[in-house]
């Protein structure tokens, strides 16, 4: 599934190296699937796996590793169909065009230019005074976006030119081709691994750490739980009896399988038929959990993750020990997308017939933002508007909740997906960085984040996102057929 899988930082106060310890013992001795379902909390008792269990897990359930549990399907979203998983893996081809261009709405209206962004849109005022000139990354970015679509057709007619050595290229020019050819290669084998690993897996991984997911019974994926944590876990189990419920994925209990420590959720696809168009938003203003901003620990790997970003970024002094602290990159990652400015950022997006993007990371300007969401719905205006009214009404559904009134909401996504019929939706995902706020603080989600505020930005966000996704300009499929035809 299109899940952004964000590590989980959140330390449980209550798990010590010892409980550790035996869990790995124990862990090694338990090779059956353990679930604990939500909904049978009160139901079940057994042996727990380890320490960290017993006092999480006052009730579990075993299953063997071929137990094929099937779910039921859970309820489904307005307006949207829910479908057999089995049916989202096929490529539906045989669309039907006069239908679906019969629900779509002419483009609305346009903005173009940072300079030119709505008045109502909600600026995020922290500051920016160490942005640095990105124009070229930006560019190339958003050429990459560019070629999304066309990736495919592009490398095929470059790697016939580049399958054989020019006779009248110099050595040089001769290494370059051959250099290509095999990124070329590369790029194809990846695109075949990725498209392999979603027909066999049944879900699409946008982002987060490899391996994050796993499928799950029928209906279900499995996202991994980082050893030292289960804030997600705690964290869905509220939120399944909160108001907001029907804004985020069901949730199903704990797994443990194959030694990791799951969370098992609704397979969102399922509300889908054929192909479906994944993109992942990150919202907020602050992408780091307070206890990050203040952590001194200098890590040589996102200073090389900088520097790919923008090798220029670095100061002197980060240059001397190519290392930075984890809020320095967290925060130029900030900087060098829309988050400082309008507390969202789009992390990576998936089309159907194209492959998973992720080269986002420096569109930044309001203009740059309206077209990335212009190429996601292209040729689909309808699923356009119904996302519109779905993140309006997970606005609502979020400024009522209890559950958000109480927590400070770090490195949390928007998930919006549609498919070839116009079904279309969205859900908040990855709460491994929602935390419950001190007793005597209180956040707006619509104020700049300092430190000990523990505001996120998360409503000025969720406001920007659905202006963004109103006034983004999308073409219906007869212009798209037309493009085609005039080429
Ligand atoms: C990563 C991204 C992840 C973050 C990770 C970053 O950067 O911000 O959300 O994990 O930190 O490296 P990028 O998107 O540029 O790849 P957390 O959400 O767990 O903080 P990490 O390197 O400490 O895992």
């Amino acid at each position: 599934m299109g899940q952004h899988a964000g590590k989980e930082d959140g330390v449980n106060p209550s798990l010590t190296a010892d409980t550790d310890t035996n869990r790995t013992n124990s862990v090694t001795k338990w090779n059956q699937v353990s679930v604990r379902c939500a909904k049978q909390l009160q139901n079940y008792s057994c042996t727990p796996p380890d320490g960290r269990k017993k006092k999480r897990h006052k009730m579990c359930r075993s299953l063997s590793e071929d137990d094929a549990r099937t779910r039921e399907t859970p309820p489904p979203s307005p307006g949207l169909l829910a479908k057999n998983i089995l049916n989202v893996l096929i490529t539906t081809t045989d669309i039907d065009r006069e239908n679906r261009s019969n629900g779509c709405v002419q483009s609305r209206d346009s903005q173009s230019g940072q300079e030119n962004v709505p008045h109502d849109v909600i600026p995020n005022n922290r500051s920016s005074e160490n942005d640095v000139n990105v124009e070229n990354n930006k560019n190339n970015a958003m050429d990459a976006q560019e070629g999304h679509t066309s990736a495919a057709t592009c490398s095929e007619t470059c790697s016939e030119g580049l399958s054989s050595q020019h006779p009248n290229a110099t050595t040089d020019q001769n290494a370059r081709l051959k250099e290509n050819q095999k990124n070329e290669d590369k790029d194809k084998m990846e695109d075949n691994k990725e498209n392999q690993a979603t027909k066999k897996d049944g879900f699409v991984q946008l982002s987060g750490h490899d391996g994050a997911f796993a499928q799950g019974a029928q209906n279900t994926i499995l996202k991994l739980q980082t050893k030292d944590g289960d804030t997600e876990a705690r964290v869905y189990e509220r939120l399944m009896q909160d108001g907001c419920r029907e804004v985020v994925p069901a949730y199903y209990g704990e797994v443990f399988k194959d030694d990791k420590y799951y969370i098992e959720l609704e397979n969102l696809l399922t509300h889908f038929v054929g192909e479906v168009a994944v993109m992942d938003v990150k919202v907020g203003n602050r992408t780091f959990a307070e206890k990050e901003a203040i952590n001194p620990k200098l890590r040589p790997d996102l200073y090389q993750k900088m520097v790919k970003v923008n090798p220029k970024a670095a100061t002197e002094e980060e240059q001397k020990k190519q290392a930075i602290t984890k809020v320095r990159y967290m925060t130029f990652r900030e900087k060098e997308s829309s988050t400082s400015a309008f507390s969202f950022r789009v992390e990576a997006s998936k089309v159907p017939g194209g492959k998973t993007n992720k080269d986002l990371k420096t569109v930044r300007t309001w203009e740059q933002v309206l077209k990335t969401l212009g190429k996601f719905f292209k040729g689909h205006p309808a699923a356009r508007d119904k996302i519109v009214d779905r993140l309006q009404h997970i606005r609502e559904k979020f400024a009522a909740s209890d559950f958000f009134q109480r927590h400070e909401i770090v490195g949390s996504s928007i998930l919006m997906l549609y498919d070839v019929e116009d079904n279309a939706g969205a859900w908040m995902i990855d709460f491994a960085k929602t935390a419950t706020l001190p007793d005597d603080v209180s956040v707006t989600h619509a104020v700049p984040w300092e430190l000990g505020n523990h505001e996120d930005g998360y409503l000025t966000g969720l406001d920007n996102l659905i202006k963004a996704v109103k006034s983004c300009v999308v073409t219906t499929l007869e212009e798209e057929e037309e493009k085609v035809h005039f080429v």
